[in-house]
């Protein structure tokens, strides 16, 4: 990461957590036919919100499981115990009226795993290392660089600047 994103990141991190601490629930999205990276950096963000802030959390997973990358399903296999993985008709059923939503790994309109569900959300952040463009959801809450390989690093970066100590399983997903 840059100097000039280092220091962008300083102050994303007051926006998310102004976000965070002003949303009921929180539920974190990647991409459809997510890979390690997408399901690593949500993953990151559910940390930083379950540790930080005690908010509740979600990560949205709609792809059916037996269509996942194997990498991905097994991650999935061993943290869903903990973890709440939902698909969208569990969202519909835990859906407020002040949710804030959390992408990672995308930043696309027509990628974004919530479907026309984005409309729902009062408050929209986005974390990615792909460009921008026409597609690109409509909000001034973002952190958006080409400038590093993955969304994990990024979410790494935020977990320095929240103090956040990161949980082994986690930090092998995050580098993964
Ligand atoms: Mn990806």
């Amino acid at each position: 990461m840059n100097s000039e994103d280092n220091l962008r990141i300083k102050e994303f991190k007051g926006v998310l957590e102004d976000s965070v601490l002003n949303a009921s629930q929180v539920f974190v999205v990647a991409h459809d036919n997510p890979d390690l990276d997408a399901i690593a950096s949500a993953l990151g963000i559910y940390y930083i919100v379950r540790s930080k802030f005690k908010k509740p959390c979600y990560i949205i997973v709609n792809d059916q499981a037996d269509k996942l990358e194997p990498g991905v399903k097994k991650v999935i296999d061993k943290e869903k115990g903990i973890i709440p993985f939902i698909n969208l008709k569990k969202y519909l059923e835990l859906k407020g009226d002040n949710d804030l939503l959390v992408t990672t790994d995308v930043n696309k309109v027509n990628r974004v795993s919530v479907g026309e569900h984005l409309a729902n959300f009062n408050d929209v952040v986005l974390i990615d290392h792909h460009g921008e463009d026409e597609h690109t959801i409509s909000t001034d809450k973002k952190f958006i660089t080409c400038g590093v390989s993955s969304a994990s690093e990024i979410v790494t970066k935020l977990f320095g600047e929240f103090r956040s100590s990161i949980e082994e399983s986690l930090a092998t997903y995050l580098l993964a």
